[in-house]
């Protein structure tokens, strides 16, 4: 087995990945009721089983994103970066809203960890490649064309929840949101691009909408022809923040 610095594959990865997807397709959305997740296992585990880790392109996704598509309604799209808990949880609690995890194919993928070896058994559980190690990992490769194709989908009205408290500015074109998602938006389906910059209760407010790396995000999506609005800490999302902080000077309710 080849040793890599990122975590293994998860533990009885075949038992949660078909336990998600029964538990999306039956008990979340029945309406989606044909999807053959004992097929979609197989195309994820042949997506990389026995395959260096470092060798995986989008072709050996292909099967399984055919399989696991299904609809995403027009302006519900909630696209994210470095917001993962606080988006997540806003998604649980107002269902007008879908990220990339409340899709089947985000739903299986979410925390869970997978990369193959070409020695037997095929799959690694001790360790797997980190992005740093080699760009080609089943993980990125599998997010960055996950994330293509749910940008691809988004119409309508698409929200967007960036963190102002990140040092390195709340748009960075690094991410798989200011590299893939801004560039995979259909501006024959999509109209208006909706900011949410979000700061961490306590945390600095290192950057606000009228900052420098939303100027150059709002300038990309305008060349593109999408109508651009940002909001600083939008209020539905900042009190589900306040929940975990109610005490927090940030959270009392005359400021
Ligand atoms: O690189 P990011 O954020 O900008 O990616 C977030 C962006 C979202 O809009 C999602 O649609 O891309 C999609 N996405 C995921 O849904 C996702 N779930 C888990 C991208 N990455 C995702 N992950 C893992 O988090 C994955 O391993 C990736 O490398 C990180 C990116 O998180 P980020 O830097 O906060």
């Amino acid at each position: 087995m080849m040793k890599w610095k990122d975590r293994g594959t998860t533990k009885n990865l075949q038992e949660v990945i078909l336990g998600r997807c029964y538990s999306y397709v039956m008990a979340r959305y029945p309406e989606l009721g044909d999807k053959d997740c004992l097929k979609i296992w197989e195309s994820l585990k042949h997506a990389f089983i026995y395959k260096n880790p470092c060798n995986i392109t989008s072709e050996d996704y292909e099967p399984l994103m055919e399989l696991a598509t299904h609809p995403i309604p027009c302006n519900k799209s909630l696209l994210w970066s470095k917001t993962s808990d606080v988006v997540h949880r806003y998604t649980k609690s107002n269902q007008n809203f879908l990220t990339l995890e409340d899709t089947l194919l985000g739903y299986m993928a979410d925390r869970v960890s997978w990369c193959g070896d070409p020695s037997d058994p095929g799959i690694n559980y001790e360790s797997c490649p980190k992005r740093s190690e080699c760009e080609s990992n089943p993980s990125s490769v599998f997010w960055k064309m996950a994330s293509k194709l749910f940008a691809e989908a988004a119409c309508g009205v698409v929200q967007v929840m960036l963190n102002g408290s990140v040092e390195a500015g709340a748009f960075r074109s690094s991410s798989i949101f200011g590299s893939i998602e801004i560039f995979n938006l259909n501006p024959d389906k999509v109209s208006e691009v909706h900011i949410w910059l979000m700061h961490d209760i306590g945390g600095p407010q290192s950057e606000s909408c009228s900052g420098h790396s939303i100027k150059r995000l709002k300038s990309i999506l305008e060349e593109r022809n999408f109508k651009i609005t940002c909001v600083d800490n939008y209020r539905p999302v900042q009190l589900l923040q306040c929940v975990h902080n109610p005490d927090h000077t940030d959270c009392r309710l005359c400021t």
